[in-house]
């Protein structure tokens, strides 16, 4: 219930890596509220929202949206969920983003997956993706890449080093990558 602890996990890995993919598998089998910061930022373009076009231009250039924008909808997604366990797909992005939402939530996450996957092979499925989104392209592919590479590592490494880091090597069948998953979450079962 709303009164419980959250209980956070968040989902890091490169464009492609199939943070989304697994994130579903998750909520399936663990109850799981999803909270994929991309789809929140998407939602405020589409609804023409205050910070909507600026958010449009940041993801075009597959850069990063401003931490306190982020860290609001995050923060009211999970103030109107009746769960209190989050999986936080695609964030946060740099020790920036993850300093703010500490300090803004007052939280850490309890559990961080890393899907370690090659550059060659998130290239290929986020080119074969076909959903229209606005940054699946190889310009903006590769200064994802480099995004991803510059800032999201260091956040990686902090928690590796907090010992809350499950690393996934994310090539593979999706179930098989699952498997690998599934011990993150010992003692999560429904
Ligand atoms: N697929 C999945 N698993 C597969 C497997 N095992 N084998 C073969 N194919 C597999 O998967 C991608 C594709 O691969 C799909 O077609 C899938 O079927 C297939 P998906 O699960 O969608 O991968 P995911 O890691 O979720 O890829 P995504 O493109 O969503 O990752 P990004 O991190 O790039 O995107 P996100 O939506 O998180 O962010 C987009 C942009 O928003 C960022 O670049 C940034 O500009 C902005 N943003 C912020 O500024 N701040 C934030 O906090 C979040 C986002
Ligand atoms: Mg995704």
């Amino acid at each position: 219930s709303k009164d419980s602890t959250p209980f956070i996990t968040f989902v890091l890995g490169g464009p492609g890596s199939g943070k989304g993919t697994q994130c579903a598998k998750i909520v399936d089998t663990y109850g799981f509220k999803h909270l994929s910061a991309g789809d929140l930022l998407r939602r405020e373009i589409a609804r023409n929202s205050e910070y909507g076009s600026t958010i449009l231009d940041t993801i075009k250039e597959g850069r990063i949206v401003p931490s306190e924008v982020t860290v609001r909808l995050i923060r009211r997604e999970m103030e109107l969920s009746d769960n209190h366990k989050f999986l936080i797909d695609g964030f946060p992005r740099s020790e920036e983003n993850r300093i703010s939402f500490e300090r803004i939530i007052g939280a850490e996450p309890n559990i961080v997956l890393f899907f370690d996957c090659p550059e060659e092979e998130m290239v290929k499925r986020v080119l074969n993706r076909n959903q229209g989104r606005v940054d699946d392209n190889i310009d903006t592919i590769k200064k994802r890449l480099k995004v991803f590479e510059a800032l999201n590592l260091p956040v990686v490494n902090h928690y590796a080093k907090k010992g809350k880091l499950h690393k996934i090597w994310a090539v593979g069948a999706e179930d098989e990558i699952f498997e690998q998953v599934r011990p993150a979450f010992a003692g999560c079962e429904q």
